[in-house]
């Protein structure tokens, strides 16, 4: 008899935040267990799948009770028997057993814990990798991108980007281009603390010194590279998340940055004005609001053929936003959040969307984030090619990467393929 699915049963856990998410069991007929569990970010999109949370007074109003019942009752029921190796026919039964567009009734981490958890179980019982079931044979280790300061939603400062990243951009593997890193991390405390700034963590585990503004903190990514004995853009390149939305007037449609106020072209002149003084810079996500996407497109068909540009919260890695943007040419990358549309199969559809169209692909972490490494594999198997999870530093972002280096081991560095930026980019 072909192997089924038992049971799913969910938890409440704690992410790196100290909130509550969900954590979800599948349990096979023949007791193979898969596990995963959810993450949840702060810079959310309007448009993101719904977190269901359960309001009141218990922990803040953050709790995730509701979402767990949701998973030990109706999840459960609809899934028992179901063949596990079927992740499409799987999701779309939670899909129409939510019956919302938004996943708002039985919550998108309700039924995301249930969708990675059905993956890992399908992976056990073959007794074979994750990265392995998810992508066959098809593998490919990613560029990574580190966020090493932080800013905006992310950080007790006055920086108002959110994400400052490093990526290895000249490595012989991964491991090599990790490790030039690490050693650019630990140079880049010495070079805060030199300045006379403390040396405390984001959420992201990058540094939150209190900078005076935004151009300061690429000088000092600038300097630490350098100090690190490597050659910015040539060995370490820059990225940035502006998650610009964070900043965006709703009221005036300018945007209120840094003890200034920009209309949507003086913002962009702003970022050409950093490309030209850090031309390490090879990649922006987000430099206009999630309601700003004429200013996106605009600076895309201006810009788009000389840095990345990433859209995150306008697309929500939802296809049908994605399929939008393409139309109106916003961006020429999307970013990948599993917990943006709440399924695997829905987030799988979105990558193929992007890529389809020639757009890059990055997948991403979120702010508040668990010890589940499903995104490390899942970037090998889908060659996304692009990756980000933070900093070198806190457990939650640096197991994706560990994760990373156990997969490289696997797989040998003789003949597995390495992304490299910008081969992993057609801009033209
Ligand atoms: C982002 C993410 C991840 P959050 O904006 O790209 O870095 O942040 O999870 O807070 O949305
Ligand atoms: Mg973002």
């Amino acid at each position: 008899m072909s192997v089924v699915i038992e049971s799913v049963k969910a938890r409440e856990i704690f992410d790196s935040r100290g909130n509550p998410t969900v954590e979800a069991d599948v349990v096979l007929s023949d007791g193979t267990l898969g596990r995963a569990e959810v993450p949840s970010g702060a810079s959310t999109g309007e448009k993101e799948a719904v977190e269901l949370r359960d309001g009141g007074k218990r922990l803040q109003g953050k709790g995730v009770a509701k979402a767990v019942t949701n998973v030990n009752t109706e999840i459960n029921k609809a899934l028992h028997g179901a063949d596990p190796f079927n992740q499409a026919h799987i999701d779309q039964l939670m899909i129409d057993l939510d019956g919302t567009p938004n996943k708002a009734r039985l919550g998108a981490n309700a039924i995301l814990g249930a969708s990675m958890a059905t993956a890992r179980a399908a992976a056990n019982d073959l007794h074979i990798p994750l990265y392995r079931y998810l992508g066959g044979t098809d593998l490919e280790l990613p560029q990574t991108f580190h966020n090493v300061i932080n800013g905006g939603e992310h950080a007790d400062n006055a920086i108002d980007i959110q994400e400052f990243m490093i990526t290895p951009v000249d490595r012989s593997s991964f491991r090599d281009g990790f490790e030039k890193i690490v050693n650019t991390y630990h140079t880049l405390k010495k070079v805060i603390e030199a300045a006379g700034y403390t040396t405390g963590l984001g959420d992201e585990g990058g540094f939150a010194p209190d900078l005076k503004n935004s151009e300061d903190a690429l000088q000092m990514l600038h300097d630490a590279i350098i100090k690190a004995g490597y050659t910015p853009g040539k060995e370490i390149a820059i990225a940035f998340d502006a998650a610009a939305s964070y900043f965006y007037n709703r009221d005036t449609k300018n945007y209120d940055f840094e003890g200034k106020t920009y209309k949507s072209e003086q913002l962009g002149e702003y970022y050409i004005h950093l490309l030209d003084k850090f031309p390490e810079i090879i990649s922006i996500e987000d430099p206009y609001g999630e309601e700003d996407w004429g200013h996106f497109a605009s600076f895309t068909k201006k810009y788009g053929n000389r840095v990345q540009l990433v859209a995150d919260d306008p697309v929500c890695t939802n296809p049908v936003l994605i399929k939008d943007a393409i139309k109106q040419g916003m961006a020429n990358s999307i970013l990948i959040k599993l917990n943006q549309i709440g399924t695997v199969t829905e987030t799988l559809e979105a990558i193929r969307l992007a890529r389809k169209n020639g757009y890059t692909t990055m997948i991403s972490h979120r702010s508040g984030e668990t010890g589940d490494t499903f995104i490390a594999d899942f970037t090998v198997a889908t060659n996304a090619a692009q990756l980000k999870s933070g900093a070198p530093a806190r457990s939650e972002r640096v197991e994706k990467y560990n994760q990373l280096l156990r997969i490289e081991e696997e797989l040998g560095t003789d003949g597995t393929r390495l992304a490299h930026f910008p081969d992993s980019v057609d801009f033209d």
